[in-house]
Parts: C-alpha cells; sequence; structure tokens
C-alpha cells in the first residue's frame, strides 16, 4: 500500500500540468531512491551541453516528464497568437471589404489559421494504426552484466523511463478497440545508452517466416481493395485464402483465434519480442535470449459476443480503459522475463529458433524475472506522443544484438524507411516523444524539419578543425556481435521451416476446455464470413494437422464435410521436447491482484435499498474495485431508505461494459427492475459472457426473470444475497469476480 501511494505520488504533478495549481512535491519513496540514485549517475545526461532535453533531472524528479517539459504548450494566463507570436484581436470574423464585402487575400491570420488546419492530418500506420499510449518506467530487479551490457540491467534498482503503446493490427487509426486481432505492444527505453525499442505483440509467434511475406499479409488482411471492406475484421476472404495458402501461419493462426485475440485489457495481457534475439555482454559473450511481458493483473479476455457489442457502445473500450486506470492512480505492471539459451541448446531444438513461428516453451527454457514495468503517466497530448511516437527494431544498444531471423532482418529495414513518410522526414528522431535522453552528436545534417542548430564548420570525420569531435566509441560503443559467415548466398529456408504444426498443436491441446471452445467457434464464425467455400475446405485441412477434434467440431459448425488433411511439407521426424505447456493457457496468470481496478455495475431503480448499495461499494471498492451506479437514468432515484444518486443508466453504460453486475433489490417486489427490458438483457448477456451476478433482496426474481437459473448451486458466480447485505455476503461475489469469468456455465449455443 505505501509503495502504490508512493507511486501515485509520484504523479501527482499531473494536475499542475493541466493548469490546476498547488501541486504536491512527491516524497522519496522507496522506489525514488532507486530513480533518482540511476539518474544522478546516467539515466538523464548531464553532458547534454545544449540543453535540448532540458537538462538532467533533479532527484525525485520524474525522469520521463523532465525532458519533455521544455517543448510542453501551456496556454492558462497567456494571450491568443499566430503562429509568429503575431497577438490575435479578433478570432471570431475574417477581414473583409465592407461588412458585406468580399474577404481580403490579404488576411494572413484567416490563411495561416485554415492552412493549418487543412495539413493537421499525417498518414497514418500502414499497420498498427489504432493504438494508445502511456508513460512509465523500468526497473531492474538485479544487475545482469554478466549476461549483457545493456543500459537498463546494469545494476539492480536502475529505473529506465519508457513510453509504451498499445495498438490492434489491422484496422484503421479510428476503428474499434475490440476486434479480433493480434495487440501490438511497443516499448521504447529511453536508456542512457540511446533509444532500445522492443516492438512487440500479445502473441509470441507470427504468421510468416520471411519479411518478403509481410506486404502480401498485410494486403491480404487489411480491408479488401476493390470496396474497402471489412474494417478491423480477418473474417474476410482475402486473409484466409492468403492464410490457407501459407501453411507457416497455422500456428499463430490457433492464437489469433483463442481468447487472446479479445483482450479484457491492454492491462491483461501478455507482451512478447516474437524473435530470438542477442545478448551480448562487455567481453563480447552472446547468449540467444525471448523476451517476455507478464500482466501483474493476470492475463483475462472477453468473449466474443461481449466484445462484438462493446465495440458498438464503446469502440474505444481499451484505450478508455488505460487512460482511466492510470489517472485512477492503478498503475499497471508487467514483469519482464528472459528466456535465455545458448547456440549449442538451440541447435539441438526440434525446432529452429530463427523461425518466428516457433515459440521456445517455457518448459524447456524457464522464463526468467528481470525487472518491472510500471506505466503511471498518460500522454498530455496524443497526437504529439502517441501518434508521433516511432518504434524502429533497429533501436538497440550496446548489450543487445539480432539473431538471424530473416522476419527480423526485413523489419530492421521497415520501422525506419515507414517513419520517413508517415513522420515527414529523416528527422523523426528530433521529435520529442523520439529523442533520446542520452546526448546525440553526429555528422547528419539538414533533412526536412531539422530542430538541431550544429555549431562550428566541421560536419565530417575524420577533422582536425573540430579536434576530431564527435569522435568513435571504440569498444565503448555498439558493437555488432561477430557471428561467423552462414554459407552461400541462397533465396531458401532452414530445413526446420518447413514443419509447420507440431507447435499448433501444443498450444491447443494445452488450453482448458472453455478455451478449446473458444477457438473452434471462433474458427467457425471467421469462416462462415467467407464467400468462396473452397477456402473454408483449406484452413478445414489445415486443421486437421493440427488436431482432428478441433478440425472436427469446426467442420461440423460449418456444415461441411472434413476434407483431407492438407499435405505436409516437412516429410522427416522431429520429437517435440514438450507435449503440454500449462502455461500457454490463460487460466495460468489469474494475477495477484484481486478485483483490482475492475467495473462493476450496481443496477439500481426506485425502491432499491440504499443500505444494500452502500455496503456493496464499500467491500468492492475496499477491495480496490470501481463501482457504477446504474438506473433507469442519471441523478436522482428515490430508494428504500433514502436517495441515490444514480452516475450512469442502462442506456449509456450497457451492462456488457462491465466485468460483473450486482443488482440492488429491496423489500417490496421489484417490478421496476424486472419490467425494464434493458436490464433482463443485461443480465442475460451478463450470465451468457460468463460474469458474476449478485442479487440483493428482492432482486433474484429479476434473475428468474432473465432466464437465470437462480437455485443452480453448481454456478459460483451467481450470488443470491440475502435482505440485509453484509461484507460476508459480499465476499463470494468478489471471489467470483477474481476468478474473472465462469465459463463452466456456458453452452453452444447459449441456453439463456
Ligand atoms: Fe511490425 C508497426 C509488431 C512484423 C513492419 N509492428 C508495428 C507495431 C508493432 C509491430 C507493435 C506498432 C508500433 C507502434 O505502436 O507504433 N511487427 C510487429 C511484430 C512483428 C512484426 C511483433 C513480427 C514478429 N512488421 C513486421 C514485419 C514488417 C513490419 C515483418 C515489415 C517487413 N510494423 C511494420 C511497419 C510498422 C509496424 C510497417 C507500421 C508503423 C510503424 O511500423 O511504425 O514498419
Amino acid at each position: 500500500v505505501d509503495a502504490l501511494a508512493a507511486q501515485r505520488a509520484w504523479n501527482s504533478d499531473k494536475p499542475a500540468e493541466h493548469g490546476r495549481k498547488g501541486a504536491t512535491e512527491p516524497p522519496e519513496g522507496e522506489h525514488f531512491a532507486a530513480a533518482s540514485a540511476a539518474v544522478g549517475a546516467s539515466t538523464t545526461s548531464e553532458s547534454n551541453d545544449n540543453d535540448k532535453l532540458g537538462g538532467a533531472a533533479a532527484p525525485g524528479v520524474d525522469t520521463t516528464t523532465a525532458p519533455l517539459s521544455r517543448v510542453r504548450n501551456d496556454a492558462t494566463d497567456q494571450r491568443l497568437t499566430t503562429n509568429q507570436g503575431v497577438p490575435v484581436g479578433d478570432n471570431q470574423n475574417s477581414l473583409k471589404s465592407g461588412l458585406r464585402g468580399p474577404t481580403l487575400l490579404k488576411d494572413f491570420i484567416l490563411r495561416e489559421k485554415i492552412t493549418h488546419f487543412d495539413h493537421e492530418r499525417i498518414p497514418e500506420r500502414i499497420v498498427h494504426a489504432r493504438g494508445s499510449g502511456a508513460h512509465g518506467y523500468f526497473e531492474a530487479y538485479e544487475a545482469l552484466t554478466d549476461l549483457t551490457r545493456a543500459a537498463p540491467f546494469q545494476q539492480a534498482g536502475k529505473v529506465t523511463p519508457v513510453f509504451v503503446r498499445f495498438s490492434t493490427v489491422a484496422g484503421e487509426r479510428g476503428s474499434k478497440d475490440t476486434a479480433r486481432d493480434v495487440r501490438g505492444f511497443a516499448v521504447k527505453f529511453y536508456t542512457d545508452e540511446g533509444n532500445w525499442d522492443l516492438v512487440g505483440n500479445n502473441i509470441p509467434v507470427f504468421f510468416i517466416q520471411d519479411a518478403m511475406k509481410f506486404p502480401d499479409l498485410v494486403h491480404a488482411v487489411k480491408a479488401e481493395p476493390h470496396h474497402g471492406m471489412p474494417q478491423a475484421a480477418s473474417a474476410h476472404d482475402t486473409f484466409w485464402d492468403f492464410v490457407s495458402l501459407m501453411p507457416e501461419s497455422t500456428h499463430m493462426l490457433t492464437w489469433v483465434m483463442s481468447d487472446r485475440g479479445i483482450p479484457r485489457s491492454y492491462r491483461m495481457m501478455q507482451g512478447f519480442g516474437v524473435h530470438t534475439f542477442r545478448l551480448v555482454n562487455a567481453e563480447g559473450q552472446s547468449v540467444f535470449c525471448k523476451f517476455h511481458w507478464s500482466p501483474k493483473l493476470g492475463t483475462h479476455s472477453l468473449v466474443w459476443d461481449e466484445a462484438v457489442k462493446i465495440s458498438g457502445a464503446d469502440p474505444d473500450f481499451h484505450r478508455r480503459d488505460l487512460w482511466e486506470a492510470i489517472e485512477a492512480g492503478d498503475f499497471p505492471e508487467w514483469e519482464l522475463g528472459l528466456q535465455i539459451f545458448s547456440e549449442e541448446q538451440a541447435e539441438a531444438f526440434s525446432f529452429d529458433v530463427l523461425d518466428a513461428t516457433k515459440i521456445v516453451p517455457e518448459e524447456l527454457v524457464p522464463v526468467r524475472p528481470v525487472g518491472r514495468l510500471v506505466l503511471n503517466r498518460n500522454p498530455d497530448n496524443f497526437f504529439a506522443e502517441t501518434e508521433q511516437v516511432a518504434f524502429c527494431t533497429a533501436h538497440v544498444i550496446p548489450g543487445i544484438d539480432f539473431s538471424n531471423d530473416p522476419l527480423l532482418a526485413g523489419r530492421i529495414h521497415s520501422y525506419v524507411d515507414t517513419q520517413i513518410s508517415r513522420l515527414g522526414g529523416p528527422n523523426f528522431h528530433e521529435i520529442p516523444i523520439n529523442s533520446p535522453i542520452a546526448p546525440v552528436h553526429n555528422n547528419q545534417r539538414d533533412g526536412m524539419h531539422r530542430q538541431a542548430i550544429h555549431r562550428g564548420r566541421v560536419s565530417y570525420e575524420p577533422n582536425s578543425l573540430g579536434g576530431g569531435c564527435p569522435f568513435q566509441a571504440g569498444g565503448a560503443g555498439f558493437v555488432s556481435f561477430a557471428e561467423p559467415p552462414q554459407g552461400d548466398e541462397v533465396r531458401a529456408k532452414p530445413e526446420k521451416f518447413a514443419e509447420h504444426f507440431a507447435q499448433a498443436t501444443l498450444f491447443y491441446e494445452s488450453q482448458s476446455p472453455a478455451e478449446q471452445r473458444h477457438i473452434a467457434a471462433a474458427f467457425r464464425f471467421e469462416l462462415s464470413k467467407l464467400t468462396v467455400p473452397a477456402i473454408r475446405v483449406r484452413v478445414v485441412s489445415m486443421l486437421r494437422n493440427v488436431s482432428e477434434e478441433l478440425a472436427a467440431q469446426v467442420a461440423s459448425g460449418l456444415g461441411m464435410p472434413l476434407p483431407e488433411p492438407m499435405p505436409r511439407a516437412f516429410k522427416g521426424k522431429l520429437t517435440p521436447e514438450v507435449t503440454a505447456s500449462p502455461t500457454l493457457s490463460l487460466l495460468a496468470r489469474p494475477g495477484e491482484e484481486g478485483i483490482r481496478s475492475r467495473k462493476i455495475a450496481a443496477f439500481v431503480h426506485a425502491g432499491s435499498d440504499v443500505a444494500a448499495l452502500a455496503t456493496l461499494q464499500a467491500a468492492l471498492t475496499g477491495a480496490g474495485a470501481s463501482v457504477r451506479v446504474v438506473g433507469p437514468h442519471v441523478g436522482t432515484l428515490q430508494g428504500e431508505g433514502g436517495d441515490i444518486d444514480a452516475d450512469a443508466s442502462f442506456e449509456n453504460e450497457p451492462g456488457f461494459l462491465f466485468d460483473a453486475i450486482a443488482v440492488i433489490g429491496g423489500d417490496q417486489p421489484v417490478e421496476a427492475l424486472s419490467g425494464d427490458g434493458r436490464v433482463l438483457e443485461h443480465l442475460r448477456d451478463a450470465y451468457r459472457h460468463g460474469k458474476p451476478l449478485l442479487a440483493t433482496g428482492m432482486a433474484a426474481r429479476v434473475l428468474s426473470m432473465a432466464g437465470i437459473d437462480v437455485e443452480d448451486d453448481q454456478d459460483p458466480a451467481v450470488v443470491i444475497a440475502g435482505d440485509a447485505l453484509s461484507e460476508e455476503g459480499v465476499r463470494p461475489f468478489v471471489e467470483a469476480i477474481t476468478a474473472h469469468r465462469n465459463f463452466d456455465r456456458e453452452t453452444d449455443p447459449s441456453l439463456v
């Protein structure tokens, strides 16, 4: 609790930034001491003599805020000006020749305003256009100097500022958050040895093995080019046509069709660096490494029907969730884990570690926790920060290096390249959110939108006129790992790349029964949207190589006979080291935080018991959840025992936006609730989506009227509390919310 309080205080300059005065100084919390020590040592540069970044942060100052402070613009108490700083007297009327006469060309104020407006938009990202970001920090648990010289891992407690952006892949910038899709998980570490971007996803594998196929994949999954549909959805012919002709995508497809494709929250999903990377220590020794982010809140997902409904009621569901959690001081946290293995170990594996369609099972190489990521500050401006942030897999620092993964090779080129058109030139590294904290000195010059004013006459090296500066850092600089040459130049793939199904089988078989049902249902849904039946046949033939059970379920769901299995490209024999990996199930990570930051609706109507509502609110908020009082309208309702203030209504916050619903009854039969069709519909939705329900007083009847079996002792997530709700009475509800969902009540199709 103390640590949390300290972090909240750390964020407390936020109101001041928005013009509200009187923010308190952050206290010296336990975390602070480590942070400021690291800052003093190196995190913010003292040698940054041109003050480009606002100078070194004072001890205890948020290092992620300080570098941006120079460019922050606060209009409090300021007069309106043009971009040239000329005060504007009238912002209502253009300059006219006579009251009813033509507007004059010389009205430079009007022209500047309109011209700037005309150019406000920039191209959206070619993929991952829809996203949300936040500032925070990474804190190392221990020094990893034996493994790597990478700056963030050099001391226990070392703090490195980060900016993180989460995203969907296929949809456009304004598309819905809850589409079935991969989620991007991109982390920019502002280290004292330069920026390191770990540009990952919430799924540890990828569709394709070679960057040569990336444009094809993206053309196939994006809206079809003739009519621009569908938006943010893979359920269409071109996507399934492509992937069914690319059996290497099978493994990734089982992940995307799983519940991982529809996370409950960005805060409740894992992240992965996907590729095998290298760590290199000060002696130049290297090990292979896979990066894993694990959320402290556990891994939780939506169900499909819920995701579809949410996308209508709140297309910003994940963006809002992240923003509100951080504003409320519920800072999301992930643990960074590393899988470390040697080249010799890798050679013995039954799969190729350079193949991005394969995982290294945790049972084969354990994940070692090495630090934590905390997101504790929302951006001030979405465009300046979240939209303009430029992640590039090429951004590595001394101690981190690439493997020869051919997918990664293409990425190393693509990200820098795409920013040049998206952000308008080669100087995108000078945009404040992209600007390193480490000082930047080189002989690159000019280009569109150059900010730095380079002094002196020297922009070449070697030079004597500039005293030889900036000088090469030699061994202290980035040294590429000396990888021996691999052989002839060929356009081909290593042998084990041809095995496409073993890990898809591992994934499917490691899921809980409910997760397996959801995978089959997702394939059924997506394939049912196709207009070309032959593509369905090809996908199901592919699935026969994953699991006969899965293939049979999908085929029967599509009313088609089972086709022959797809011929396998790999004819040899590879014996997988691991045949069951329980950690691949979302249930393996329930989280450590109970119901913290969960959203719960208390349904009320005239006549609802005020005391029961108060008990419920106290118990749930005491455990860190938030409660919205949802009624037939916002504002005052006459409850039993006093007034109730509803802050949401059945129409503006439908029940499916919540993790659980409590229906607050009273002494009297609750006709007002059971007679409201929306209430019954929201309760049915919640039940169908596996969510916990609680009914107090006479409200059990409302559940019955919605078709919910209130007598069912087998369902711990339907809690019927007595007339007088006690804290004890709320406990089973809290336990059910902690468990997230009760999928045992699920039937396909739903009976409720
Ligand atoms: Fe990519 C964006 C993740 C393969 C080319 N990618 C992008 C983002 C993420 C990923 C998270 C959004 C970053 C942000 O928030 O701004 N991409 C991945 C992962 C991959 C992957 C985990 C496979 C392991 N990507 C991949 C390949 C290529 C690209 C093979 C090209 C050869 N990706 C891009 C891009 C984007 C991008 C076109 C679009 C916008 C951007 O880079 O900044 O360059």
